[in-house]
C-alpha cells in the first residue's frame, strides 16, 4: 500500500511539475484527488486494509493529499503570477515616447484676407454685417437700382430659385436690410459669398467671396470715399501704396469708380506682375445712388453715402502670389498649409 502511495505521489508531483498551463493543473487535479481520482480510489480501497493498519494508512493517504495540494496551489500562484505579468508587459504605456502630433487646422487664405479687411474697418468704426445667400431678387437687383430688362442683370446673371428668389450676386443686398431699417448713420462692410452664372477658369469661379462697404451719414462726400480707401489699400498693400480712381459706371453710385493700387511688387515703374502697367485694379465704388436710398425710405436730401465692392479672392490672390483661383478652392492642405 505504502509503495502504491509513494507511486501515485510521484506520477502526481511529475505532472505537476511538468505542467504548461493552468487547465493541465486541473486536470491532474482531478486525475488524482477527483471523484474518480487514484487517491480517492485508495481511500475507497480502505476495507482491503487490515483493520488496526486503518489509521496509519489513512494518515499516510492524507499526507500525500496534504503534498499534493500544497503543490498544485504552489503552481497555480505561480502560473497566475506568470500571466499577469505577461498582461501588464503587452499593456505597457511609454509615456517618455513623444506626443502623437494632432492635425491642426489653417487658417484658408480667404479667411486671412477677410479677418485683416474686417479689422481695418472695424478699426475705423464700421460694423460687420452677415446677410442671407438666398435673397428676394428685389434686395439683390430692384432695391439696387437694377430694374427688371436691366442690362447690367445679364453681367450679373445668376442662379434662380424661383423667378423671384435668387442665389445673391452681391452682398449689397445684405446693406439694403441694413437701409430699409433707417437706423442712421450706418457705417458697415457686409462680407460673404455670392453666386454668378461664370465658367470657372484661373480667374472665375460661379461662387466666390465679397466685401462691400457702405456709410450712410449727413454731409458725407467723395473725399470721405477717397481717403477712406485710400487708408484701407495702405493697410492692405503697404504704406507706400498710392490710389487712382477711374470713371465707372454702377447702376447703384453716381458718380461711379474704379480705384487702382499702385503695383506693391515695382512700385509703380511696371512689371510682369502688374503685367507693365504700375497700377491694379482692385476694387469698385461711388457715392450711393440717391434712387437707392430713396426706394429705402432714405431721404437723399438729408443723407449722403458712399459705398464700393471688393472681391475677396482678388485681394488674397494678390497678397499671397496666387496665379490661379481654383487653388482656393481645391482645399489641398499642401496648398493651404504656405500661408
Ligand atoms: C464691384 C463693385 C460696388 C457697391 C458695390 C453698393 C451698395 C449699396 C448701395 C450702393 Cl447698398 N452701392 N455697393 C457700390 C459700388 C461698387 O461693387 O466691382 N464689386 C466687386
Amino acid at each position: 500500500m505504502k509503495e502504491k502511495l509513494e507511486a501515485i505521489k510521484e506520477k502526481a508531483l511529475e505532472q505537476i511539475k511538468n505542467s504548461q498551463q493552468l487547465e493541465s493543473l486541473n486536470e491532474v487535479r482531478i486525475s488524482i484527488l477527483g471523484k474518480k481520482g487514484e487517491l480517492t480510489s485508495v481511500l475507497k480501497s480502505m476495507k482491503e486494509v487490515a483493520p488496526e493498519d486503518r489509521p496509519k494508512v489513512g494518515q499516510m493517504v492524507n499526507e500525500v493529499r496534504a503534498e499534493i495540494e500544497k503543490l498544485l496551489e504552489e503552481k497555480k500562484v505561480a502560473f497566475e503570477k506568470k500571466l499577469r505579468e505577461e498582461k501588464m508587459k503587452a499593456e505597457t504605456i511609454d509615456v517618455t515616447l513623444p506626443a502623437k502630433k494632432p492635425m491642426v487646422g489653417h487658417r484658408h487664405p480667404n479667411t486671412i484676407a477677410l479677418e485683416e479687411i474686417e479689422r481695418i474697418f472695424i478699426g475705423m468704426g464700421y460694423e460687420v454685417v452677415e446677410g442671407p445667400e438666398v435673397e428676394y431678387d428685389y434686395y439683390n437687383f430692384e432695391a439696387l437700382n437694377i430694374p427688371a430688362n436691366h442690362p447690367a442683370k445679364d453681367e450679373q446673371d445668376t442662379f434662380y430659385i424661383n423667378k423671384d428668389i435668387v442665389l445673391r450676386t452681391q452682398t449689397s443686398s445684405t446693406q439694403v436690410h441694413e437701409l430699409e431699417k433707417g437706423r442712421l448713420p450706418i457705417r458697415m462692410i457686409a462680407p460673404g459669398r455670392v453666386y454668378r452664372s461664370d465658367e470657372v477658369d484661373a480667374t472665375h469661379s460661379p461662387t466666390f467671396h465679397q466685401v462691400e462697404g457702405l456709410v450712410v451719414d449727413k454731409n458725407i462726400t467723395f473725399a470721405d470715399l477717397k481717403g477712406t480707401l485710400q487708408e484701407f489699400a495702405k493697410e492692405v498693400f503697404g504704406e507706400d501704396t498710392k490710389v487712382k480712381f477711374r470713371p465707372h459706371h454702377f447702376p447703384f453710385t453716381e458718380p461711379s469708380a474704379e480705384m487702382d493700387v499702385s503695383c506693391f511688387k515695382c512700385g509703380g515703374k511696371g512689371c510682369r506682375f502688374c503685367k507693365g502697367e504700375g497700377w491694379i485694379e482692385i476694387l469698385g465704388c461711388g457715392m450711393v445712388h440717391p434712387h437707392v436710398l430713396e426706394m429705402s425710405g432714405i431721404d437723399p436730401n438729408e443723407y449722403v453715402g458712399f459705398a464700393f465692392g471688393v472681391g475677396l479672392e482678388r485681394i488674397a490672390l494678390l497678397k499671397y502670389e496666387i496665379d490661379d483661383m481654383r487653388l482656393l478652392y481645391e482645399n489641398d492642405t499642401r496648398f493651404l498649409k504656405q500661408f
